[in-house]
């Protein structure tokens, strides 16, 4: 191993039953190198074992500016494809894992940085975050599932205009696009992601599965294969005994009111 796999690319907390994984390369903008993006696998994997719920956030002024493109310069065809193969099978185990993610974003979201947020669940944005995919640029494709995962939240058509022309999209055009469901003050996406992330991490766990695994495999299901998928899910989801108490709970007025927006 050299000098750079012995760094540290990840920091990891726990905090209550949420995991939080800091990519921490910030010296160069947290590109992803083929150490960095095990490093965020072991991450993720730990937090399936300890967490309900985890956090993504970026050390320094940028959330993540893609592939490490000093590493991917020298790489022979097959050795991309394996790399971008490994992307896939890290992002997917993210997307289509034991918990929920939430992304919390700000600077450079850019190229795999944008891949690697749209394979968690819920994106936060801060007002300094901006989105491109430069690959075109970069006289290279998206590799890390940004045709399937990029291109389902925002569109082909605006992923084809931001791959050709080299668009960047603002925090709040983001936000109209669908890369991101939130969008905060600077510096407040990380706070705002953990409290949506212990959101999460209070639901039933059954129902918190059904959301990561059935939801968006209906999307990919004809209408009637979809209904009849979520009537099994509904069914099994709510004849569990955790279903029961809180059901119960409900009724008996002990459980969480709804958080309500407030009329002016
Ligand atoms: C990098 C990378 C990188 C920065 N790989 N080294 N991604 C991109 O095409 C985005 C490339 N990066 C940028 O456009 C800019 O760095 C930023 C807009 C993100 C930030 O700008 P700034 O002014 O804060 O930083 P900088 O001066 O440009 O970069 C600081 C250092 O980070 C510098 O190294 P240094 O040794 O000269 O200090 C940069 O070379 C280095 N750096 N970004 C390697 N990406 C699975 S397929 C996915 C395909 C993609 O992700 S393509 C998009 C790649």
């Amino acid at each position: 191993m050299d000098k750079a796999a012995n760094e540290s690319f990840v920091t990891y907390e726990l905090d209550g039953d949420v995991a939080l994984i800091g990519l921490n390369r910030p010296a160069k903008r947290n590109a992803i190198s083929d150490v960095f993006v095990e490093a965020i696998a072991d991450a993720v994997q730990r937090a399936e074992g300890e967490a309900k719920a985890g956090v993504i956030y970026g050390h320094g002024d940028h959330f993540c500016a893609g592939l490490d493109l000093a590493e991917h310069v020298k790489k022979t065809p097959i050795e991309g494809v394996r790399g971008s193969r490994r992307w896939h099978a890290v992002f997917g185990s993210i997307e289509h894992g034991a918990i929920p993610w939430v992304a919390a974003l700000h600077g450079a979201v850019v190229g795999g940085g944008l891949e690697l947020a749209s394979s968690t669940h819920i994106r936060v944005a801060d007002k300094t975050a901006f989105f491109a995919l430069p690959e075109g640029q970069r006289g290279i494709f998206v590799g890390g599932g940004g045709s399937v995962r990029a291109a389902r939240l925002m569109g082909v058509a605006r992923m084809t205009d931001m791959m050709l022309t080299g668009r960047v999209a603002s925090a709040e055009e983001g936000e109209r696009w669908n890369l991101c469901q939130y969008v905060v003050e600077p510096g407040e996406a990380k706070a705002k992601a953990l409290e949506l992330a212990r959101n999460a991490a209070g639901n039933a766990e059954l129902s918190n599965y059904a959301v990561l695994h059935a939801l968006p495999r209906i999307q990919d299901m004809a209408k009637e294969d979809g209904l009849f998928v979520e009537s099994l899910m509904a069914s099994f989801t709510a004849t569990s005994p955790e279903a029961e108490e809180r059901l119960r709970a409900f009724l008996e007025k002990r459980a969480k009111r709804l958080n309500i927006p407030k009329k002016d």
